[in-house]
């Protein structure tokens, strides 16, 4: 056997940077660079491989270990999981700032491959800089917290290890039921050993990505429940898109007349003015998704996790005769609300059931129920995008502006905040990838951090990051990142002072606002919102921030202001920041749904009582599906 003396760390990168992944006959390089931030604990390790052999992996510089993350799991969707970035981190802070990161990928199943460094494996000079000690175990360090966010979890204890480390790592990152946080953490002093590594570890890896199918015989009896069902409804989750079973999806639906509702991973499954699109569903949803959704007595959901958001907490599906097949990858997720499981691909189980179902449609009126619903609800968005609300505008003007400004495959992405509820409902999704609401996880300070990563994955399209004020004081620092590589986002900067989607919260459950608006203490009090004559805003001008870190902004007062500055940002090269005020109050309704926030079951506010007498009214729709 042929070896080559490299470091644990020069093995690895050599390994990682010829993986491959292929399907359908196509091959892709499988790792698209190396985020990182270097200090003690991987400089001379990974960051030394990474100086030596720039030819094998690009290096990326981030400003914040859990942005660095976040963009690489906006690249991993964004590559419909056939590619992935790696992290590299120093030990202690640098490491642990990536758990957040690490979470919202496993929770969304996105790929990324963490490296945080780790504290001496010889233990030699303990404690070092930055180590936990614990007095009761000698083996842990902070790196342990990546356990329960990761999908796989080592640590390279010796340099040999490295060989096995990463064969397993490159597994369960390719698999595409399995696939999220990988994390390899590596002690400072095992990267920079070397080893004998055989050549053949260096050698290109192909990891195919199957398409598999469902047995015959479960497949056959779906095609019988769906032909004995008098109101199927599909609800796509992002695992269509990760398939890229949109075509398939479509011709299904062209075939069959099954309506279909969208998760917020799902959304742009269907075009929004396919006549069989009842768009968003749940919490968040359309009136027509959820009016079909409450009578269906067949649900098919492809590729969903069933989050709460999804059932509005078990409430969207009132049939009482209701049943599920469950098309997914993960025979975990098939296996929920008692779901008769198909557990395979999205598009070559649809395709299978297509044929299955040959010569079978919906009733006339259930496709033209859906046909008019669809139009019902483009007349509501219509009207949301076109308020005219004074003095400020309202947030779902500013949608509207930013889905009229933007072409057909440019890409929205969003995270936390009232935004993705209105995304949800609003965004007019023409493109499979057009749609970019990380809400697995719903992470506020994702919005940059990933839309730079879904720019790095497909430059050729533009992205517009819509970003509440809140996200963007806790994470903005990747617009330098944007700047420095060249990747142009262009920010739309919602300011509403605060937070708007958790003070609406609050104001259901009878809380007045507490803690949500950025106002000076006064009287002891952040302010409510009843107070007739608040205390001022804070001073804070996020616009100038953005263009402190070199950004070209635009400031917008009105809604045709936004207009001529997304036009104007049109021309520009690089990252654009375009800040406007909105009204707090001015929001978009629910429609016909309801999300399980328990309220305190005894409380001196009255209106605190009367929130939780109306809680358990409502709670009492909440149903098991067994
Ligand atoms: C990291 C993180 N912390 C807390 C939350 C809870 N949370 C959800 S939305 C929100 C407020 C977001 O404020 P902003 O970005 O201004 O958006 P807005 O609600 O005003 O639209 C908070 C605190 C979260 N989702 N993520
Ligand atoms: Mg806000």
């Amino acid at each position: 056997m042929k070896t080559v003396r490299l470091t644990a760390a020069q093995a690895l990168i050599g390994f990682l940077a010829n993986q491959y992944v292929e399907r359908d006959g196509v091959e892709h390089r499988f790792f698209g660079g190396c985020f990182g931030i270097f200090g003690h604990g991987n400089l001379a390790g990974i960051g030394e491989a990474l100086f030596e052999a720039p030819e094998l992996m690009t290096y990326y510089q981030a400003r914040n270990e859990q942005a660095m993350v976040h963009a690489a799991a906006g690249y991993a969707r964004m590559r419909n999981r056939l590619g992935a970035l790696v992290c590299t981190t120093s030990i202690g802070p640098g490491a642990t700032n990536m758990v957040t990161g690490a979470a919202l990928a496993t929770v969304n199943r996105l790929p990324v491959l963490l490296l945080p460094g780790d504290v001496f494996a010889s233990r030699r000079p303990d404690p070092v800089l930055q180590q936990l000690e614990a007095p009761w175990q000698g083996d842990v360090s902070v790196n342990d917290s990546f356990r329960p966010v990761s999908r796989y979890f080592d640590r390279i204890w010796r340099p040999e290890q490295v060989l096995q480390a990463a064969l397993q790592a490159m597994r369960v990152l390719t698999n595409q039921a399995e696939t999220g946080a990988v994390t390899l953490a590596f002690p400072q002093d095992v990267q920079a050993e070397a080893l004998d590594v055989p050549e053949a570890f260096l050698d290109k890896r192909v990891w195919r990505i199957p398409r598999p199918l469902p047995d015959l015989e479960p497949l056959t009896e779906a095609a019988a429940r769906i032909r004995a069902s008098r109101g199927p409804l599909i609800v796509a989750g992002g695992g269509v898109i990760y398939s890229e079973a949109t075509d398939a999806l479509r011709y299904f639906v062209d075939l069959t007349g099954v309506p279909v509702a969208e998760t917020q991973a799902g959304k742009g499954s269907l075009p929004y003015d396919h006549p069989s699109a009842l768009g968003a569903i749940g919490v968040t949803g359309t009136f027509a998704a959820n009016r079909i959704a409450g009578e269906a007595d067949l649900v098919i959901g492809i590729g969903t996790r069933w989050s709460d958001f999804t059932t509005a907490s078990k409430t969207a599906f009132k049939n009482p005769d209701v049943r599920f097949i469950n098309i997914n990858i993960a025979d975990f997720d098939a296996a929920k609300h008692a779901g008769f499981r198909l557990v395979g691909d999205a598009r070559a189980t649809l395709e299978r059931l297509a044929e299955l179902l040959e010569g079978y449609s919906v009733a006339d009126a259930h496709r033209e129920e859906a046909a008019r619903l669809n139009q019902e609800w483009d007349a509501e968005v219509d009207r949301l995008y076109a308020l005219g609300h004074e003095p400020l505008p309202a947030q779902s003007e500013v949608i509207g502006a930013v889905n009229s400004a933007s072409g057909p495959t440019d890409v929205v992405v969003c995270a936390a905040g009232s935004m993705p509820g209105d995304l949800h409902k609003l965004w007019r999704t023409q493109d499979p990838k057009g749609y970019h609401v990380e809400y697995g996880y719903s992470c506020m300070g994702y919005e940059i951090a990933g839309g730079l990563g879904v720019k790095m994955a497909a430059p050729e399209r533009d992205v517009y990051v819509l970003v509440g004020d809140g996200s963007y004081l806790m994470l903005s620092s990747e617009i330098v990142t944007s700047i420095q590589e060249g990747l142009k986002l262009t920010i739309v900067l919602v300011d509403n002072h605060g937070f708007n989607s958790i003070g609406d919260l609050s104001r259901s459950l009878g809380l007045d606002g507490f803690g949500t608006q950025y106002r000076y203490r006064r009287d002891g009090s952040l302010g409510r919102d009843s107070d007739t004559s608040p205390a001022p805003l804070l001073p804070v001008d996020l616009a100038a921030n953005a263009e402190s870190l070199g950004a070209l902004v635009i400031r917008c007062r009105t809604i045709d202001e936004l207009r001529a500055g997304l036009d104007q940002a049109k021309k520009e090269a690089g990252t654009v920041v375009l800040a406007i005020e909105v009204d707090r109050y001015a929001d978009v309704p629910s429609y016909e749904s309801w999300w399980d926030v328990p309220i305190a079951e005894v409380a001196a506010t009255d209106a605190v009582r009367a929130a939780r007498a109306e809680y358990e009214s409502a709670r009492a729709a909440e149903r098991h599906h067994l």
